[in-house]
Parts: C-alpha cells; sequence; structure tokens
C-alpha cells in the first residue's frame, strides 16, 4: 500500500489559485480542507458558492461542497498533505519579497503536522522561500525531523510546486498545463508529484530541488515581462517616428523566429508586475535588463495620460469654440486585460483614475465586466457601448466587445490597436 495515500489534503489560502485547487481535489473524490482567514469566504465556500471570479469554478465548488468533499474552516486541522497557497508580495522601495503571509500560514498548520505529512509551496516564491518554510516549521515543532536536517529519513516531506495557471483559464490549465515540482528530498518530490497527478493530465517534472522550481516560476513572469516591455519600448518609438506599432509587430512576425508581443497600457496583474522584481532582489548587480523590463512597462500608464493630454489639446484646437470644460472623454476597458472582471492592479484603472482627477470636462467609461464604476470614480460615468459620443476616446482593454464596433468619431489614443 502507497505511503501517500492522501486521503485527506488541507488547502491554505482560499484566493485565485488555492480554491481551484482545492475545489480540483475534490472534484476527484478526496477529503479537502480549505483553511482561510477571511470569515466571509469561507462562509460563502460552505454554503457551496464563490467569492472570486472564474469561469467554471463555481459549478466544481457547488458540486464538491455538496458532495461532501470541500469544506472550508478558519482553522487548521490534521491531513496527510497541507498546500500553502497565500500572496508573496513585495515591499518598500526595493521591491523586497514579503514572505509573512508564508511564515504565518506554516506557523498555523505546525501543530497539526504528523511523521508522513507532505507539504507543498505553491505560492510564487523569492529563490530559498522553500527552505525558509522548512526551517518555521521545524522551529515550530522540535519533535519532528524535516528534510534539511534529516534528508531522505525526515518525518515531514517538503516541496516546492509553483502555480502556473492563467488567470480567466485556471480550471483547464490546472488540469492540462506541465507541473514543475521541487522537493527537499527524493521522497518529498515523489509523494508531491503522485498527489498532484491526481488530477494533473499534463507532466509533473522532478527539479533539482526547491530553488530552480522557485527560479523556474519567476523566470516564466519575467521572460514575458520581459517581451511585453520591447513591444511597449517600440509602441513608444513608432508613436515619435510616426509609424503604426501594430503594422511594425506584423511586419516582424513574419519572420520565422520572431514572435513580438503586444503592447499595451502597461502591465497589470498580481503576477507578471511583481515576480521578476524577486529575481531582481536577488542578483541586483546581474538583472538590469529584467529590472528596467520593469520600468519600462510601469512607465506605459503614464505615458498613454499623457498622449491623451496631447488629444484633449488637439481636439480643443480643432473646435475652438470649446474650453476644457466642453470636452468629453470616453475610456474603454478597466480590467487588467482582456476579458476579464478583475480591476485590480490594472494599468487601466491608473489610466483612468489619473484622468478622472486631472479632467475639469465629462468622462465616460465603458468596462462590459462590470455593473458599477469603484467609489474611486465617482466624477464618471458608466456608459452602454453605443452610449459614447465623446471628443476624445481612449482605447485600453481589448474586451472582445470592443472588437465589433465601428471606429468611434473624435480624437483617438488607442493603448491596443483595436481602431489600427
Ligand atoms: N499583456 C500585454 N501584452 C501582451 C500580453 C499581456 O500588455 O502581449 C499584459 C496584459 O494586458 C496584462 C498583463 O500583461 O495586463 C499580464 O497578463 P497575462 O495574460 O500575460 O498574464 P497573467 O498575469 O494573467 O498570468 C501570468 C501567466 N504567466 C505566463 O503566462 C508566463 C500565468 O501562467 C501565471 O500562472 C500567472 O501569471 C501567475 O499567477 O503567476
Amino acid at each position: 500500500m502507497s505511503r501517500h495515500p492522501f486521503k485527506k489534503i488541507s488547502v491554505v489560502g482560499l484566493g485565485y489559485i488555492g480554491l481551484p485547487t482545492a475545489a480540483m481535489f475534490a472534484s476527484r473524490g478526496i477529503e479537502v480542507v480549505g483553511v482561510d482567514v477571511n470569515e466571509n469566504a469561507v462562509a460563502t465556500i460552505n454554503e457551496g458558492r464563490i467569492h472570486i471570479v472564474e469561469p467554471d469554478l463555481d459549478m466544481v465548488v457547488h458540486a464538491a461542497v455538496h458532495e461532501g468533499y470541500l469544506r472550508a474552516t478558519t482553522t487548521p486541522e490534521p491531513a496527510e498533505a497541507f498546500l500553502i497557497a497565500v500572496p508573496t508580495p513585495f515591499k518598500g522601495e526595493n521591491h523586497d519579497p514579503d514572505l509573512s503571509y508564508i511564515e504565518t500560514a506554516s506557523r498555523a498548520i505546525a501543530p497539526m503536522l504528523a511523521p508522513g505529512n507532505l507539504v507543498i509551496l505553491e505560492s510564487t516564491s523569492p529563490v530559498g522561500a522553500t527552505e525558509s518554510m522548512a526551517d518555521w516549521l521545524a522551529d515550530a515543532r522540535p519533535d519532528l525531523s524535516f528534510p534539511q536536517t534529516a534528508g531522505e529519513e525526515a518525518d515531514v516531506l517538503i516541496a516546492h510546486c509553483p502555480e502556473r495557471v492563467l488567470p480567466g483559464k485556471v480550471m483547464q490549465e490546472l488540469i492540462t498545463n506541465d507541473r514543475v515540482i521541487g522537493g527537499m528530498s527524493q521522497a518529498s518530490s515523489d509523494a508531491a508529484k503522485k498527489l498532484y497527478e491526481t488530477f494533473v493530465t499534463g507532466e509533473c517534472v522532478i527539479a533539482t530541488g526547491p530553488r530552480v522550481a522557485e527560479m523556474a516560476k519567476l523566470t516564466e513572469n519575467s521572460f514575458r515581462d520581459v517581451n511585453i516591455a520591447f513591444a511597449n519600448e517600440l509602441s513608444m518609438i513608432c508613436d515619435h517616428l510616426g509609424m503604426d506599432v501594430w503594422e511594425l509587430i506584423r511586419l516582424a512576425n513574419r519572420h520565422p523566429r520572431v514572435n513580438i508581443l503586444q503592447p499595451g497600457p502597461g502591465v497589470g496583474g498580481h503576477c507578471i508586475a511583481v515576480d521578476p522584481w524577486f529575481i531582481v532582489s536577488s542578483a541586483p548587480q546581474y538583472s538590469p535588463l529584467i529590472k528596467m523590463a520593469r520600468q519600462v512597462n510601469d512607465a506605459k500608464p503614464e505615458w498613454i495620460i499623457n498622449n491623451t493630454q496631447r488629444a484633449i489639446e488637439y481636439a480643443l484646437a480643432n473646435q475652438p469654440e470649446k474650453t476644457k470644460a466642453d470636452i468629453t472623454i470616453a475610456i474603454y476597458g478597466l480590467a487588467f486585460k482582456a476579458d476579464i472582471d478583475d480591476l485590480r492592479e490594472s494599468p487601466a484603472v491608473a489610466v483612468a483614475k489619473s484622468l478622472a482627477r486631472s479632467h475639469i470636462g465629462s468622462i465616460v467609461i465603458v468596462e462590459p465586466n462590470i455593473d458599477s464604476l469603484p467609489p474611486e470614480f465617482e466624477n464618471t460615468t458608466l456608459a452602454a457601448l453605443d452610449n459614447t459620443a465623446a471628443d476624445v476616446h481612449v482605447m485600453l482593454v481589448d474586451h472582445k466587445e470592443f472588437r465589433s464596433v465601428p471606429k468611434p468619431k473624435g480624437i483617438l489614443v488607442d493603448a491596443r490597436g483595436i481602431w489600427t
């Protein structure tokens, strides 16, 4: 009989990664206890509902809760495997990683640990975080042995297995994406592989250890950030040279080994704009390119705002009878990327907020994925797509709804290339 039958799994952190993962294990008939400090989230899940937006997650959670495989609690309880999926933001001017959520979660589960248990860190983490987690656990449980001192003989197995799913496609990518597993011992890696293979159809690849697994995840998101920065830099160069960057990229991408990404108003979300900093802070002297890419992408919203100010001046020059107060701006999209409703860490929100603060005329916002505007947009109106008569039109997010309507009349500031 297997040493790790995983009859009961605990997932700590029931957010965008933890909840789908918990639901996925539960959907395979494994008892899953989700732990979260947020009492509302716990109550919502226990009613079979969800507190986040992700396609198809609601029905999987609903079924898992009603069939009795998934339940949520604020207090950890014993299990055979623990998965930690809590946030890892950065802090301070140096963008240093903040591991406090991992430390709190580790100390919360430590009293529940028993010999044979497996603890997996899923949170995207700086190099060394899994070893720190193992140290916090060992510190809290001197009666148990851990791989950092006991190697293959350890009572508790520890591994890093970074999440890699794309928001909006989580339920599909959780199953089909390959997983990278970095155990602190071979036994840890083998146990983690066995655990994920309960639902992953992609390959579960065992890495040399947790550090390279941590770095692999940071590298994936940095790769994307650097490539988006290249596209964003091209967009500013093209504007300066009077060229259409979208045409330029289409032409260059006809080369068999060139695949340039798309420019936009900046990089949003909770991952790509954060994770590269973990590499920079671990090796600042060797990461000028990764750091510069972050700075290029972070500077893009300001560039769009300045372009919009110039567009307002242009609109005024064309209509001398008008003053700034008579100029209406229409903004298209607030979400951090296309076809989602997530406004957090969104460059489009940063642009819209700045324009709402500085512009004395009216502003209408079109965001088909939300029903009401956040409170900070009190001086603006949420408009339907067919009701956007304006002097200046600012396209920020390439939602599918925007692609099917004709180019509006007025001055256009197009951060996404929809109107070109
Ligand atoms: N963006 C562009 N141009 C592009 C592509 C994206 O401006 O050509 C912008 C988007 O509009 C958005 C931001 O970049 O503001 C990030 O969007 P995304 O779709 O590239 O990625 P995320 O943040 O939703 O998810 C990423 C994914 N990582 C990679 O694709 C390497 C996902 O697989 C990770 O699991 C996730 O980060 C994470 O949690 O780390």
